[in-house]
């Protein structure tokens, strides 16, 4: 597959990186990433990186500012992105060939060739595979490595979710020999700003465990606009709770006014499946959907709630 990946990438003289919107560490580092090795491994070839900025990761990457006629003949490159409605910057579709590299399971794919892996801990992860199995062809830059850490690191969870694997390690390993900051990547990584430090002590008093063990809270618009703090930041602290003995999976509802995003985790029992039921999606432990009103919320509760009953027998580990 590596393969069949360089030899399209050889093929095009402009190389334009998306990846999703509400950008994470995996979508910026795995894009960043990319484009890093691509511009030392192909000197002649115009390579960007593209979408809206998420100004608390600007110290990730920061993005190109192109015109829609760099698009002529190029090759367009998906990090990140299992399905085409969260593909940031809609101008993809004025590419020639389209690649999606992605580590969600292939549910839509929608590129002309898809490159999937849902063993890789992150897109960063793949990525840094990319590098490795083209060696001949392909170099490593300290940046490059700086960013496939990042995407690794947030998408791990600083190497505790069970997505983490040996060769996980091993990437972790190779990538801490090249010259970068691990310690200011985590002082960036993992600082808070004061208004959501509040609204975590506000979650930590208000969420509530159902009996299965499901835990959530419903934010509203006027909690948000109390303590200061944009829907899409609440993601920074999806798992403040979830070290709470007895809960299994948790759920935030978060008012977004004209809708509601629920984000969906869970420590073992898959929930995706209730999160495709509301037309949403994402990995086995970690997915999201959007809604529109509270009784639906109420609903999901329940349908969650009876899907972790029944799962709470099955052995997984
Ligand atoms: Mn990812």
């Amino acid at each position: 597959m590596v393969q069949e990946v360089l030899d399209i990438i050889r093929g095009y003289n402009t190389v334009i990186i998306h990846r999703h919107i509400h950008p994470d560490l995996d979508a910026l580092g795995s894009q960043g990433a990319l484009a890093e090795i691509l511009k030392i491994s192909f000197p002649n070839k115009n390579i960007y990186i593209v979408g809206e900025e998420d100004k608390s990761l600007k110290f990730v990457k920061r993005m190109d500012d192109i015109s829609d006629s760099e698009y002529n003949g190029s090759l367009i490159i998906i990090c990140d992105t299992d399905c085409e409605s969260r593909i940031s910057d809609k101008r993809y579709k004025k590419g020639d060939f389209i690649l999606k590299i992605d580590h969600h399971p292939n549910v839509v794919p929608y590129g002309d060739l898809n490159w999937t892996d849902v063993s890789a801990s992150s897109t960063s992860e793949m990525i840094y595979d990319l590098f490795n199995n083209g060696k001949n062809g392909l170099l490593l830059t300290n940046e490059a490595a700086r960013l496939i850490y990042a995407g690794i690191i947030g998408d791990t969870g600083r190497l505790l979710f069970n997505n983490t694997t040996n060769k996980t390690f091993s990437i972790v390993n190779e990538l801490q020999k090249w010259d970068f900051s691990i310690e200011d990547l985590y002082t960036d990584i993992y600082k808070c700003n004061l208004n959501l430090t509040r609204l975590k002590g506000y979650i930590l008093q208000h969420f509530h465990i159902s009996k299965s063990g499901v835990g959530y809270i419903k934010i509203r618009n006027n909690i948000l606009e109390k303590y200061k703090v944009m829907p899409n930041e609440v993601t920074h602290i999806i798992n403040i709770f979830s070290d709470v003995d007895g809960i299994k999976a948790w759920t935030f509802f978060i008012d977004e006014k004209d809708h509601i995003k629920v984000r969906i985790r869970s420590k073992k029992i898959p929930i995706d499946q209730v999160a495709q039921q509301y037309g949403g999606g994402g990995h086995f432990l970690s997915a999201g959907a959007t809604i529109h009103t509270w009784d639906e919320a109420e609903t999901m509760l329940q349908q969650l709630e009876n899907h972790v009953n029944v799962h709470a027998l099955v052995d997984y580990h």
